[in-house]
């Protein structure tokens, strides 16, 4: 064991620093201490100087979604808006062990959606000629070539549901999620960002259709500007300030094995069997499904959720039989009708929004921090998430996902 004296002195902090008593007012304040919130609150200090912010968290950092979700990161989407936006968060993920000087565990696997009917053959064909046009690494590919990628999937043709083909991403990664906020966290604080755990807000002051304060657990604050990005929880927080969102909250399970061995390099996803495998660092197969069939406020998890998971793992990898699963849980997810988030301008002046981030949201935490911050510090709404305003449900110019967002359809 190393003695205290035997560090090195220059060893950075790990985490942020406790917190103190909150101010009476704040330049930003962000509500909700996720991926999303932290890594604004770190843009905005880092790229712009703005350094008089809040992160204000109801429960500890980042226990929301961001310490629940399975971690993949891709850009394999279907719509060019969508495609372009995670292209830009899957490169600042890449280098952002760097950026931030923490580990981040960000593993480049490849990512496989299989296909087993035509129909699903023809999406998987689509968003390769999308991927490719914008630049993305992407290609359809047929069981000769997947069994070189992934020799221990089960590509018998005399199963129920065989594999005809799947669309291949090379650049598919998993990250460790934790380590993601804790970097943004660290490198928030140490530029002058507070960061309040255990402070709910729990009301708006909205005056002349501006708002310019939050209520809280530990008392009000004053502030300039607000950004909401809370996921589950938005539809609540919303309405706080008066807005109606097109949201529906919605269960998304997930697992995880005991430690084995290293055998599964890329990811693979089946949206036809509602399941989706990749091996994390320490071993664990990382698994989950689709999103629950109905809304619920809840984080409680199934045993259904479980049954029907490990039959259709089975069907692909039937030499797991005997893994034991350690873990599962649940997180709410935000399910928008097209499957892409809500960002940007809300009808409240100064009022912003991280919202409906379904099942999909973890791959986005840097573009959202980066492209957040660029609009609340500069006014001016990013080219990049003008697509993905809460305006477009009025406009009817919906950004479709549904086949490339869910895991289940
Ligand atoms: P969160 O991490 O949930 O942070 C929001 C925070 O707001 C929470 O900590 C919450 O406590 C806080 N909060 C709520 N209300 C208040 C309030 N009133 N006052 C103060 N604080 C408040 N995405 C992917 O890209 N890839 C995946 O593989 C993936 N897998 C997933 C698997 C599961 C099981 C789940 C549930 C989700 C998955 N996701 C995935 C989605 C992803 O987890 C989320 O979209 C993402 O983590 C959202 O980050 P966030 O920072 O917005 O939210
Ligand atoms: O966004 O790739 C994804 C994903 C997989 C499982 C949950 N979300």
């Amino acid at each position: 064991m190393l003695k205290k004296s035997s560090l090195p002195l220059s060893l950075p902090a790990r985490h942020f620093s406790g917190q103190g008593r909150l101010k009476s007012r704040y330049d930003v304040v962000i509500i909700g201490g996720g991926g999303h919130g932290l890594a604004t609150a770190c843009y905005l200090a880092g790229d712009y100087g703005v350094t008089d912010v809040a992160v204000l968290e109801k429960g500890y950092l980042a226990g929301g979604n961001t310490a629940r979700n399975t971690t993949i990161i891709r850009s394999n989407y279907l719509t060019p808006e969508g495609v372009a936006f995670y292209e830009e968060s899957r490169k600042l993920f890449a280098g952002l062990s760097n950026k931030l000087d923490f580990n981040v565990l960000y593993s480049e696997r490849g990512h496989l959606t299989l296909a087993h009917t035509d129909a699903a053959l023809r999406t998987a064909r689509w968003r390769a000629e999308v991927n490719k046009h914008l630049g993305v690494d992407s290609e359809l590919v047929f069981p000769d070539e997947i069994a070189k990628l992934c020799p221990q999937l089960n590509l018998s043709p005399d199963v129920r549901y065989p594999i005809l083909g799947a669309l291949y991403h090379p650049p598919g990664a998993i990250a460790r999620h934790d380590a993601v906020a804790w970097a943004y966290a660290r490198r928030a604080a140490a530029l002058g960002v507070e960061i309040h755990t255990q402070t709910e807000v729990t009301g708006l002051k909205i005056e002349n259709g501006k708002v310019t304060g939050v209520k809280t657990r530990r008392g009000d604050i004053a502030c300039g500007k607000v950004l909401q990005a809370v996921a589950g929880m938005s539809s609540e927080v919303a309405r706080m300030a008066g807005i109606k969102l097109p949201v529906k909250t919605i269960p998304l399970q997930a697992c995880v094995s005991e430690p084995v061995k290293p055998f599964l390099d890329p990811i693979i996803v089946s949206g036809s069997l509602h399941v989706y495998v990749s091996q994390s660092a320490r071993g664990e197969l990382v698994m989950g499904a689709a999103a629950d069939p109905y809304p619920l406020y809840s984080t409680r998890s199934t045993l259904e959720f479980k049954e029907e998971l490990m039959m259709h793992l089975l069907e692909l990898f039937p030499f797991v039989g005997g893994l034991k699963i350690l873990r599962q849980w649940a997180g709410m997810a935000d399910m928008t009708p097209d499957f892409s988030p809500v960002m940007g301008l809300t009808p409240v002046e100064n009022y912003y929004i991280d919202a409906g981030w379904g099942t999909w949201g973890f791959k986005a935490t840097p573009v959202c921090g980066k492209r957040l911050a660029e609009l609340i510090a500069t006014g001016e709404v990013p080219e990049l998430i003008k697509p993905f305003e809460l305006a477009r449900f009025h406009r009817f110019q919906q950004v479709g996902e549904r086949g490339a967002a869910a895991v289940g359809h």
